[in-house]
């Protein structure tokens, strides 16, 4: 195996990536390969798609295969051997349909077809043990690549890897485009030519970031349709009495599921990490068993859903071994999530996590009140866009400061705390993703009734975000570089790699990022991000806030 796309990876003085029995996510060396091996597939499925797209052979099979295939190979999303096999015959199947498709759409206009090598003609074997053996052909790891090149086409790949993600979040909201599948085989059959060119890698990683841009915007439209527009909202954040549901990820139409079918079931429904946001959904607040948030951000989930009293269900990132909590047989998983041995819900008749929770104890006395409140999406917080412009001009707010993104078990991520608990009382924080339970739960006061904490939602809605500074932009008729904003980021997994992406291809300067840099970017790389975006690694907590202020 070799995977070193996430903040987690292994690094220290001998390698760089996780290479060994098993990554440090839990990730099994085999499921490592067999996620390479896939992706592989989905470049074969990419080179012909792109093809024959221009010829007008479109297959809807294959343009959601990709999106909902690539998810799974996220870190902490599927960790299923199994699960993979089946998909990458399923992709051999897709590709080879279209292969043919496109090589009878070429002759019938007289014209001769590409004749492709690599993953457009990779035959994979059925069996675990023959795809192990095969996997070598599928890794990012190259002998004699230069380190510049491997390292922009990890950004292109696990930057396409996160835009899958939300693509295939907008997908289940029934938001699709021709122009997005488009561009996903495009880029896909770009790495599958092996690019080595740097100009050209940097240009197709800033047309990643601009896809990603897309995509969150339809993920944006696909919720406010289904759920409404957020609102503040007050969310208990300590249980009641009572059985318990605990729903975890970020897919809210699992969430909505799981509450239509436990309705008059003496069930308590709570959300977990990035579904805190669903509380400021119209559509999702209304069921009164929707009672709070437990717990906090995904790495804490092996002592918070040992001691839930109830069942679980993971409906995207991030899982972590459910065996070490000792709650495999109450934690079940749905879309494209996966964990050997646990019951995967494909069809979403939540049934089985109902009789789970219905047998556990539940929750056996109401904790003391505790809250959180969440719901400044676009909309609430340009609501008061008046408001907001009248005490900037007035210095009764000095800077926003956007600090958003991951969680992780890094001990550097106590960075995020440390930043929040010292940003000035004259300064608003915006923040969004899991990062925020660095902070969430502690007073952050008023600024002339304007919160100086504003929770925008999901890291999937870093597009109500972006919104919320172009709007600040126009209304102070400047750039967003211009604004007295500074964007503080910590990344994880690839959906954050697909963010990063869509603010440098928006032309955003300045973003603090950490808690450490990519291990995938080069010195010279990093160096080219440093003078082209300014981007800077995070440093000191108050050393950045004092030098942010300074220069602001
Ligand atoms: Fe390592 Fe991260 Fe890959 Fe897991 S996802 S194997 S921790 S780089
Ligand atoms: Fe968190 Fe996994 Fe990235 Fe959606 S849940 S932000 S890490």
């Amino acid at each position: 195996m070799y995977c070193i796309q996430c903040e987690q990876t292994l690094v220290n003085n001998k390698v760089t990536g996780c290479q060994f029995k098993q990554g440090k996510c839990g990730k099994e060396a085999e499921t490592a390969d067999l996620q390479d091996l896939l992706i592989y597939m989905l470049e074969g499925i990419a080179q012909y798609a792109h093809r024959a797209r221009s010829y007008g052979v479109i297959d809807d099979e294959a343009d959601r295969f990709i999106p909902e295939a690539f998810f799974t190979t996220l870190t902490n999303v599927n960790f299923d051997a199994s699960r993979f096999v089946k998909m990458i015959a399923q992709a051999a199947v897709i590709r080879d349909r279209l292969r043919t498709a496109y090589e009878n759409a070429v002759q019938g206009k007289g014209d001769s077809p590409d004749m492709l090598a690599g993953a457009a003609v990779f035959v994979p074997e059925q069996s675990l043990e023959g795809l192990r053996a095969q996997a070598v052909e599928a890794s990012i790891r190259e002998e004699g690549v230069d380190p510049d090149v491997h390292g922009l086409r990890c950004l292109i790949l696990y930057g396409l890897k996160g835009t899958a993600a939300y693509c295939e979040h907008a997908m289940v909201l029934g938001k699709t485009s021709p122009e997005i599948f488009a561009a996903f085989h495009e880029y896909l059959s770009f790495l599958a030519d092996k690019p080595d060119d740097i100009a050209t890698l940097f240009d197709v990683a800033m047309k990643v970031g601009d896809l990603n841009l897309k995509v969150m915007a339809l993920l944006d439209e696909g919720g406010h349709e289904r759920f409404g527009i957020p609102e503040p909202t007050v969310v208990r954040t300590t249980p009641v009495k009572g059985k318990a549901i605990l729903v975890s990820g970020h897919d809210l139409v699992d969430l909505e599921k799981i509450l239509i079918q436990t309705q008059g079931k003496g069930i308590n429904v709570y959300t977990h990490g990035e579904m805190l946001p669903a509380h400021s959904y119209p559509a999702l607040k209304k069921y009164s068993h929707l009672v709070g948030n437990y717990g906090t951000a995904w790495q804490n989930q092996q002592t918070e859903f040992a001691e839930f009293p109830g069942a679980i269900l993971m409906t995207s990132n991030c899982l972590i071994d459910p065996n070490v909590g000792g709650y495999a047989k109450r934690i079940f998983t749905s879309g494209p999530v996966g964990w050997p041995g646990l019951v995967h819900i494909s069809d979403k008749n939540f049934s089985p996590v109902i009789e789970a929770a219905l047998a556990e104890k539940g929750f056996e006395n109401d904790q003391v009140e505790r809250t959180v409140t969440v719901g400044f999406g676009r909309h609430a917080v340009l609501g008061v866009a008046d408001k907001v412009v009248d005490a900037v001009k007035q210095g009764a707010i000095k800077h926003f400061f956007l600090i958003g993104g991951c969680d992780g078990a890094a001990p550097g991520r106590n960075y995020y705390t440390e930043f929040a608990e010292n940003t000035p009382d004259d300064t608003v924080m915006l923040t969004l993703g899991c990062g925020k339970y660095r902070f969430n739960q502690q007073a952050h006061g008023d600024i002339g009734g304007i919160p100086r904490l504003l929770d925008v939602g999901q890291c999937n809605d870093s597009y109500s975000a972006i919104q919320i500074a172009v709007a600040l932009a126009n209304a102070f008729e400047c750039e967003v570089n211009d604004l007295p904003l500074t964007l503080i980021v910590s990344w994880f997994e690839q959906k954050a790699a697909a963010v990063l992406l869509t603010l440098l291809s928006l032309g955003i300067r300045n973003i603090h990022l950490g808690p450490s840099l990519p291990a995938y970017l080069t010195p010279n790389l990093i160096n080219i991000l440093v003078e082209k975006f300014d981007l800077k690694p995070t440093g000191d907590a108050r050393q950045d806030i004092a030098a942010i202020l300074k220069a602001s």
